[in-house]
């Protein structure tokens, strides 16, 4: 008889085989995600920019960066809900974000339809971890913004000031407006935020 299966040994050193190189696929596999996230927020703030800009061209004016009382009754996501509103107001001629790059994290919406689109969500602009990008307009850079986001999608209050420029010790782009992402750790205010300014 020369039948002859895998001994457990030859098993255990399969086993272990497997185990290795799924842990080398979650590691690189796990850093490539967060590179393709960090990419993506980099371009989408570029993109939002040139949208910011147009927007400028076409109506003289940064988009405002609050919400009328009519519009929302919290301030909370106020300024990635105007940026929003703005760029999907139905009288708007100009182009448009895509919506894929919508989310909703305080889960609130307008009492009537302010947008062309069907839902009456208060959406916001978000990063490439799903959290708003805040939009801060130059005029309330003094008036941090209060904002839900979090990591993994577990959403916490966090205050959000406009960024100052550590050469100056003055605003970055004092007439302009500020994005910036939370990053990959959701919270804002430290290393890992990404920001794009734009000056007029
Ligand atoms: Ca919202
Ligand atoms: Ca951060």
């Amino acid at each position: 008889m020369n039948r002859r299966g895998f001994t457990l040994l030859e098993l255990m050193i399969v086993l272990l085989i497997i185990g290795i190189l799924a842990g080398v696929f979650i590691a690189t596999g796990g850093s490539l995600f967060r590179g393709t996230a960090e990419k993506l927020t980099k371009v989408r703030l570029q993109q939002i920019a040139g949208l910011i800009e147009e927007y400028r061209t076409i109506e003289g004016e940064y988009p405002d960066d609050r919400l009328s009382a009519s519009a929302s009754t919290t301030r909370i996501n106020d300024g990635s809900e105007a940026l929003f509103l703005a760029l999907f107001d139905s009288g708007y001629t100009g182009g448009r974000p895509n919506q894929d790059w919508l989310g909703n994290s305080d889960g609130d919406s307008s009492t009537r339809a302010l947008t062309i689109l069907a839902s009456r969500e208060l959406f916001e602009l978000v990063d490439g971890w799903d959290n708003p990008i805040v939009y801060i307009h130059s005029l309330h850079y003094d008036d941090p913004m209060q904002v839900l986001a979090g990591p993994d999608q577990i959403f916490e209050e966090q205050a959000v000031g406009a960024l100052m420029n550590p050469r100056t010790g003055g605003w970055e782009e004092p007439s302009g407006y500020q994005l910036i992402s939370a990053g990959e750790d959701g919270m804002f205010g430290n290393e890992d935020d990404l920001a794009h300014f734009q000056g007029r």
